[in-house]
């Protein structure tokens, strides 16, 4: 694995004098509610994250394919989170104002120590490395990302799932005084999204906190979010807040709203076409050309063992 490891600042605390974090925070956040949210979007600035110093740049540097890093300003303002807006630019702008502390995660179910925790332990009592990945989306376009994180892995171990526990269901908080597109009544709020647990425990499975070293903007899920680089976008649930341990493989808010088009697995495969578009190459966001889509998005070596005896045609 190529993946490239660095220590980070983890808390925003610690980058910029708390005061001028809190007070940032503050305006910004009284700056989204004062205004409309259709007139915020219309009139978005450009980069809407708000990085504690100059916008990071990437330098240069590439995953290990090749590919180079897309840009801080494009990771941060084309986004799907659908709790706000199905509107890609939209995101940014409508979720200035969302709010990502105080914050906790409660990890429960089928295991032997259920754990509520702070967001601050999360920060302070996992190994935050920086990790490189393709995240692939299901309509076609895929970005470089550099994130900051730590393994799912390294939380699961330490709440001890039980011998009966075989999936993992992830929950998104569920605000509707934050995010208008909760109103919408076609999907089945909250987002919900699941893994088996080998799938939840392999080491490219990530909970990210953070992206080019800076805090998890709030457009990409702050303050912590799944990122599972071989499966398409939607199964990398953003703003988490519980984490179950089931015995069942638990529904999912794609699944739900369209299960022809939504597997449970939804495993990057450019041999099984989405019903109404291929899925033999993508966009890379920022690039004119289309590349060839990879199988496992390019992590066939350490993931393809997991799906051994499976049809991946039938289950996708
Ligand atoms: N809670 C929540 N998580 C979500 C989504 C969403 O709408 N709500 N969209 C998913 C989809 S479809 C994609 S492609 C990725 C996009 O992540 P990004 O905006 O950080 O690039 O987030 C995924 N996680
Ligand atoms: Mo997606």
């Amino acid at each position: 694995m190529n993946n490239q490891y660095k220590s980070v600042p983890v808390l925003p605390s610690e980058i910029t004098p708390k005061s001028l974090y809190l007070s940032r925070r503050d305006f910004i956040k009284a700056a989204g509610l004062a205004a409309g949210s259709a007139l915020l979007a219309a009139c978005a600035p450009q980069a809407a994250a708000t990085p504690s110093g100059p916008i990071p740049q990437a330098n240069g540097r590439t995953d290990e394919l090749g590919g180079p890093f897309n840009t801080y300003e494009d990771i941060t303002n084309y986004n799907n989170y659908y709790e706000f807006t199905t509107s890609k630019e939209g995101v940014a702008p409508l979720s200035q104002g969302f709010t990502t502390s105080p914050w906790t995660v409660e990890v429960y179910g089928l295991v032997n120590k259920p754990k509520t925790y702070g967001i601050e332990d999360l920060l302070r009592n996992f190994t935050q490395e920086e990790r490189i990945y393709r995240l692939r989306c299901v309509e076609a376009w895929s970005m470089v990302i550099p994130w900051t994180g730590f393994t799912l892995a390294s939380l699961l171990k330490e709440v001890e799932p039980t011998s009966d526990a075989k999936f993992v269901r992830f929950e998104t908080v569920s605000r509707p005084d934050e995010m208008p597109g909760l109103k919408s009544a076609f999907y089945s709020w909250p987002y919900q999204e699941g893994l088996r647990l080998d799938e939840a425990m392999n080491d490219l499975t990530l909970l990210a906190t953070g992206l080019y070293g800076e805090p998890m903007p709030n457009q990409n899920g702050a303050p912590i979010r799944v990122v599972v680089p071989w499966k398409y976008g939607f199964k990398s649930i953003k703003s988490i807040v519980k984490i179950e341990l089931v015995d069942y493989q638990p529904s999912t808010l794609w699944n739900d709203a369209n299960p022809r088009e939504y597997g449970f697995y939804s495993n990057v495969n450019p041999e099984r076409p989405h019903p109404r578009w291929s899925q033999a190459s993508e966009r890379r966001i920022g690039e004119l050309s289309r590349r060839e889509t990879l199988p496992f998005n390019g992590y066939a070596e350490q993931v393809a063992h997991l799906y051994d005896g499976m049809d991946l045609m039938v289950e996708y």
